[in-house]
C-alpha cells in the first residue's frame, strides 16, 4: 500500500518537474560532452529572393508534391543526361562558412533579408549500426526548413535556439546531402517582431553537428540543488527509445563520493533525490563544477554542473543564502574579433573577459538566447547570467501562434541550459506596452517558466513613468511587476530623457517590496571624439551619463544591481547618423574594434569599489 502511494507521489513529482520539457521532441542536451562530428565549415549556398526553388509558378510548394521534379532545390538534381533541364547547381554554387552569418561574409548580403539555400556532403559510417544519429543546429535564424537526403525533416522556428532532427533511416555512408532553406525576413507576427535595435543576421549562425547515440539513449536530464534544501541534489532523468522502462540509470559525482541508482518509470524518466552535505557550492568567488556521470545500460554522458541556490527575499538577492549586488553589463551576440554574430568560443571568451575587467559578477545576455558557449564560460568564471527571451518591444500580443512561439523559444533555452549553475534570471521580456493582451501574454510566459524550472528567478525589462503625474519623481507602474521575482526596467535619464544633470533633479519610488535590477541605462559615444561633457557622442559626454546616473541610482533603496547598455557597439540599422554611427548603436563602453571609451572606467572604478566595500 505504501509502495504503490509512493510510486504515485514520485509520477506527480516527476509529472510535475519536467512536464513541458519533454514535450519537444527528441530535443537532445549537451551535445558539447556526446559523440559527434561537426558539419561547420564549407557549404554551397544560392541566393534565392523569389522561393524559387520551394514554389512552383503556380506558387505550390514543390514539397507538397509526390514528384517534385527538378525545380525543387532539396532534391539537389543533376542532370541525368545531356538533354536535362535542371536551372540550378549546389556544386558548381559559391560556398559560405558556417557557423556565420551571410551578412558580414557576402558584401551583396549585407542588407538581405529572405531565403538562401545552403548544403553540405558528408560521407558517415556509423561506430555501430544499432545506434541512432542526429542532426543537430545550435541556431539558425529565423526559419529553418530541413531536408536531408531529399526528405523533409522539419521546420524550426526562432532564430536562437537549438534543435535537432533523427536521420538514422536517410543516413547512408557515403555521398549524403543536407540541404537547409534558411529564411530571415522578419514578419509582423514573429518573435522578435518587425521592429527591433539589432541586426537581423541571417544563416546558420552556431554550429551543425551530426551526434551519434545509442539506440536507447540518455536524451534529457536536470540536476539542480533543490532550491529548499540545499543538502539535497534532486531533478530527473529521461531515456529516449523503444526499451526505456525499469531501467536503472548510476548517478555518480565522484568527487562527492555519490553513487546512486535510480529507475526509469513507463515513460523512460527517473526523478533523482540524492542527500549530500559535502558540497562545495558555486559562488561567482568559488564557481566549482562536479563532473556529474549518467550511466544507463547503454549510453553514459559527462557533464560539468555546479550546485547552488539562487532565491530573493525581500528586497534582496540570495546567492547561496547571501545576499549578493549584481555588478553586471549588458551584452549583444557579435564577434568583437571578426565583426557579424558572435559564435565561436573565442568570441564568448573575449566578451566574458572584458566583463571580468570591467569588474562585473553579472552579465545580462540580450536581447535573445546567446550561444552555448557562453553559458558553459560563465559557468566556468564565475558569472552570474540572465537569459532573454526575444520577446521587444511590439509584439502580436493577441496572436496565439505569436504566444506558442514565443513559449516554445523559451521552452528551448531553458531545456538547453537549465543545469547552468551561472544562469540565474530568465527574463519574459523587454520594453513592452502595457496592455491587458500584453500582460496575459507575459503572465502565461512566466507561469510556464515556473512549471519547467522551479530553480530559478523571473524578470523582463521593464519601462518606469512619472509617479502620480510628477515628471521628478520616478515608478514602476506595470501590473507585471507584480508577477516577476525580481523587479527590472530600463531607463535613460540624461540621453533620451533631459540632459546628464537631470539626474539630480530625479527621485524614485518603487511600491513594490521586490528587489530592483536596473536592467538598463547608458548614452552614446563615438571612440576617440572629445568635447565638453555637454556634446552629444563625445566620451566625455558618455562619461557623465554614467557619473550623474551612479550617483542617481545610490538613492533607489531596493537596487541590487544593474547592467547598463551597454558593453560594446554593435550593428544596428537604426542608427544612421553618417560618421558617428555609420549603422551602429554607439551607446558601447567598447567600440567594435576593441578601444574602451572612458565610461568604462568610471564603471570599473565603481565595482572595483564595491568590491573593496564587500
Ligand atoms: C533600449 C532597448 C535596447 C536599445 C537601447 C538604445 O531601451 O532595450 O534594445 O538598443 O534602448 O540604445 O536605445
Amino acid at each position: 500500500m505504501f509502495k504503490t502511494y509512493r510510486k504515485v507521489l514520485l509520477s506527480i513529482f516527476v509529472f510535475s518537474f519536467c512536464i513541458y520539457i519533454t514535450a519537444q521532441e527528441n530535443l537532445l542536451i549537451n551535445t558539447y560532452n556526446r559523440s559527434s562530428i561537426s558539419l561547420n565549415g564549407d557549404w554551397n549556398y544560392i541566393v534565392d529572393p523569389y522561393e524559387n526553388g520551394f514554389y512552383n509558378y503556380r506558387y505550390e510548394p514543390f514539397e507538397n508534391q509526390t514528384k517534385p521534379g527538378n525545380g525543387a532545390f532539396f532534391i539537389n538534381a543533376k542532370p541525368k543526361d545531356k538533354t536535362d533541364l535542371v536551372e540550378y547547381d549546389f556544386d558548381l554554387s559559391d560556398v559560405i562558412q558556417v557557423p556565420s552569418d551571410w551578412n558580414t561574409q557576402k558584401e551583396n548580403l549585407f542588407y538581405y533579408e529572405g531565403t538562401v539555400w545552403y548544403k553540405k556532403s558528408f560521407d558517415y559510417v556509423k561506430m555501430n549500426q544499432d545506434n541512432r544519429v542526429f542532426v543537430y543546429f545550435e541556431a539558425v535564424n529565423y526559419q529553418a526548413d530541413v531536408y536531408f537526403n531529399g526528405e523533409k525533416l522539419g521546420t524550426h522556428i526562432g532564430g536562437f535556439t537549438p534543435f535537432n532532427f533523427e536521420v538514422t533511416e536517410l543516413l547512408k555512408e557515403s555521398d549524403n546531402f543536407l540541404i537547409v532553406k534558411v529564411d530571415n525576413k522578419r514578419k509582423k507576427e514573429a518573435v522578435p517582431t518587425l521592429n527591433t535595435d539589432w541586426w537581423n543576421y541571417g544563416g546558420i549562425t552556431r554550429d551543425v553537428k551530426l551526434v551519434e547515440v545509442s539506440n536507447n539513449y540518455i536524451q534529457d536530464y536536470f540536476i539542480q540543488l533543490n532550491p529548499k534544501n540545499n543538502q539535497q541534489i534532486r531533478g530527473f532523468v529521461q531515456l529516449n527509445g523503444t526499451d526505456i522502462s525499469e531501467k536503472e540509470i548510476l548517478v555518480s559525482i565522484p568527487e562527492l563520493k555519490i553513487n546512486t541508482k535510480v529507475l526509469t518509470n513507463e515513460q523512460g524518466i527517473a526523478s533523482i533525490e540524492i542527500k549530500s552535505k559535502k558540497i562545495n557550492y558555486w559562488s561567482t568567488q568559488n564557481p566549482h563544477l562536479y563532473t556529474v556521470i549518467l550511466t544507463s545500460e547503454s549510453d553514459e554522458i559527462k557533464d560539468q554542473i555546479g550546485f547552488r541556490t539562487i532565491k530573493t527575499s525581500g528586497q534582496e538577492i540570495l546567492l547561496n543564502d547571501e545576499k549578493i549586488f549584481l555588478k553586471g553589463i549588458s551584452i549583444h551576440e557579435e564577434s568583437p574579433i571578426k565583426g557579424g554574430r558572435g559564435s565561436t568560443i573565442e568570441d564568448a571568451q573575449q566578451l566574458l573577459n572584458w566583463a571580468k575587467e570591467l569588474g562585473c559578477n553579472y552579465v545580462r545576455l540580450a536581447h535573445y538566447p546567446h550561444n552555448e558557449h557562453m553559458v558553459r564560460l560563465a559557468d566556468k568564471m564565475g558569472i552570474l547570467v540572465w537569459e532573454e527571451n526575444p520577446v521587444y518591444w511590439t509584439i502580436a500580443w493577441d496572436n496565439i501562434e505569436t504566444y506558442k512561439n514565443a513559449e516554445n523559444q523559451l521552452t528551448e533555452v531553458i531545456n538547453r541550459d537549465k543545469n547552468r549553475a551561472s544562469v540565474i534570471i530568465w527574463s519574459m521580456a523587454n520594453e513592452t506596452p502595457t496592455s491587458e493582451p500584453r500582460n496575459i501574454f507575459l503572465t502565461n510566459l512566466a507561469a510556464h517558466t515556473r512549471k519547467l524550472d522551479p530553480t530559478r528567478l523571473i524578470s523582463a525589462a521593464l519601462e518606469q513613468s512619472n509617479f502620480e503625474g510628477n515628471a521628478t519623481i520616478r515608478t514602476i507602474h506595470d501590473s507585471f511587476a507584480d508577477v516577476v521575482d525580481v523587479l527590472s526596467f530600463n531607463q535613460y535619464v540624461g540621453w533620451y530623457d533631459g540632459l546628464p544633470e537631470k539626474c539630480g533633479q530625479i527621485t524614485w519610488k518603487i511600491t513594490q517590496n521586490k528587489p530592483v535590477l536596473i536592467s538598463e541605462f547608458g548614452a552614446g559615444a563615438k571612440v576617440g571624439l572629445h568635447g565638453d561633457k555637454l556634446t552629444r557622442w563625445t566620451e566625455e559626454y558618455q562619461e557623465d551619463v554614467y557619473i550623474q546616473t551612479l550617483k542617481m541610482i545610490e538613492g533607489i533603496e531596493q537596487l541590487q544591481g544593474f547592467s547598463p547598455w551597454i558593453l560594446v557597439d554593435f550593428r544596428s540599422p537604426r542608427r544612421v547618423l553618417p560618421k558617428i554611427q555609420d549603422g551602429w548603436n554607439r551607446k558601447g563602453l567598447i567600440s567594435e574594434d576593441g578601444q574602451k571609451k572612458k565610461a568604462f572606467f568610471i564603471l570599473k572604478n565603481y565595482y572595483d569599489g564595491k568590491n573593496a566595500s564587500n
